[in-house]
């Protein structure tokens, strides 16, 4: 028995948390888009308090089309709709309430947002995701057991009615003098698990993505994917590790960065001046993305039912600097490093040094490193060097990597770079390194 035990211990060691194929293939959008509409964008509120008249929801030329299409020209894979906000308004006909689209004056109560958002998506090739607000200042039975019944079936309207849902919300605000109300969250994920399989689920902790801990677009410098959710209940986790992650943690949840394009994320016409350049938004990718998380940018549409024109104009002028910045890796053409795939990758121990030939020479101020996170996430520091004719001369150093890092400096000249890596547990397993010269269209990013 003993003999047992000691055989396992080496393995043990090494057992470290990974990604689902369902987090895998979410963390590989990078980009994705939240749209925030309801009754606040004709009240010109931020939270309603469920007393608002259906009457007031007329989004005359409302064209989900207009929204998705832009979002695919800027890039974005997936489109989450706020289903329900926390004033209780469904934007689709749902059999549960009355408080809805169907009692708008919008299409004579026939239309329904939520299919014309699923359906754009699947024209224009983007995922759908629903947000679904737990607190609901409507809904008379809230404050109740009734109340996990009734959001149970309207979760499963959403997940049965309208194709495949790749990520669910479950937002976990709720204001000071809301009603005591216990979330059967168990209860709501089962239900998940069993319509859309596929599906990841956020919440502050999970069960499949986390928190980012703010809402100015910020992932910890240091950002691990892994979280300790245990003695916790569900969705809960130690605010302090929300942001940068928790390398002892034992499950993977990594953390998602919503940020909105304007101050609020509803729509307020007031805030048309308000709302972030694209430099703005390329620093927010740097800082999502750049720092292994996901950018969930919320771009809300407006009293018509349509993208104003400063978002679109800085939403396609972001993805024209992103793909500037990143159309020419300048490190010399690898099989491993620079094919694109995480599967294939290479291996390094701790403090092993990389001697990567760029080509010829060159002048960049961006690097990219990314693990092959399907084994989980292990760089815990590292530092890239530059050969100068004589030495190895350090340009940066860095913490964690995990599905991506990157990295801003001011430009430099080399032929060659040199990386070096420390390591959680067990080899560091290199998929991708690349050398870039930042588009001019980055100035005066923040
Ligand atoms: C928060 C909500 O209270 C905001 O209204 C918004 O939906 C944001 C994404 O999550 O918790």
């Amino acid at each position: 028995m003993i003999r047992y035990v000691l055989l396992l211990l080496p393995v043990l060691a090494f057992a470290q948390p990974k990604p689902t194929p369902r987090q895998l293939a979410w963390q590989q959008l990078e980009t994705t888009a939240f749209l925030h509409f309801t009754v606040n964008t004709f009240t010109d509120k931020e939270w309603g308090d469920g007393t608002e008249s259906p009457a007031i929801f007329n989004p005359a030329k409302l064209d989900a089309r207009q929204w998705v299409r832009t979002l695919r020209d800027a890039g974005f894979k997936l489109a989450i709709i706020t289903a329900k906000h926390h004033d209780g308004f469904c934007l689709w006909p749902s059999k549960l309430t009355e408080h809805s689209v169907k009692n708008s004056p919008w299409k004579g109560g026939k239309g329904d947002v939520v299919r014309e958002v699923a359906d754009a998506c699947r024209e224009f090739g983007l995922k759908f995701g629903v947000y679904l607000s737990p607190w609901d200042r409507h809904e008379p039975r809230y404050g109740t057991a009734a109340y996990n019944d009734y959001y149970k079936a309207q979760l499963r309207e959403l997940l049965t009615n309208y194709g495949p849902i790749a990520e669910v919300w479950f937002d976990g605000a709720k204001g000071e003098n809301a009603k005591d109300m216990s979330y059967d969250f168990e209860g709501y994920w089962a239900l998940v698990r069993e319509l859309q399989l596929q599906a990841v689920m956020f919440s502050d902790a999970g069960p499949d993505v986390r928190w980012v801990g703010n809402e100015a677009g910020n992932a910890g410098e240091t950002c691990w994917s892994m979280l300790n959710t245990e003695g916790m209940a569900p969705g809960v986790a130690d605010a302090k590790y929300l942001n940068v992650g928790d390398p002892n943690g034992k499950r993977w949840i990594p953390a998602e960065t919503d940020v909105s394009i304007r101050p609020g994320w509803f729509y307020h016409p007031a805030e048309d001046t308000k709302v972030r350049s694209a430099q703005n938004l390329v620093n927010l990718y740097y800082q999502s993305v750049g720092r292994n998380s996901l950018l969930l940018l919320n771009v809300p549409p407006n009293r018509d039912g349509l993208f104003s024109a400063p978002d679109i104009k800085n939403l396609l002028a972001f993805r024209r600097i992103l793909n500037e910045t990143f159309k020419t890796n300048l490190v010399q053409k690898d099989a491993k490093l620079t094919d694109g795939k995480l599967a294939t990758f290479v291996t390094l121990q701790a403090n092993q040094p990389l001697t990567i030939n760029l080509n010829g020479e060159q002048t960049f101020d961006r690097l990219l490193i990314q693990e092959n996170i399907a084994n989980g996430q292990r760089v815990t520091g590292g530092r890239v060097e530059v050969w100068n004719g004589t030495d190895w001369q350090s340009l940066a150093q860095f913490t964690t990597v995990g599905y991506k890092r990157l990295l801003r400096f001011p430009a430099v000249k080399a032929a060659r770079i040199r990386l070096l890596f420390s390591t959680l547990s067990g080899p560091v397993e290199l998929a991708e390194v690349g050398a870039f010269k930042a588009s001019a269209g980055e100035e005066g990013a923040k």
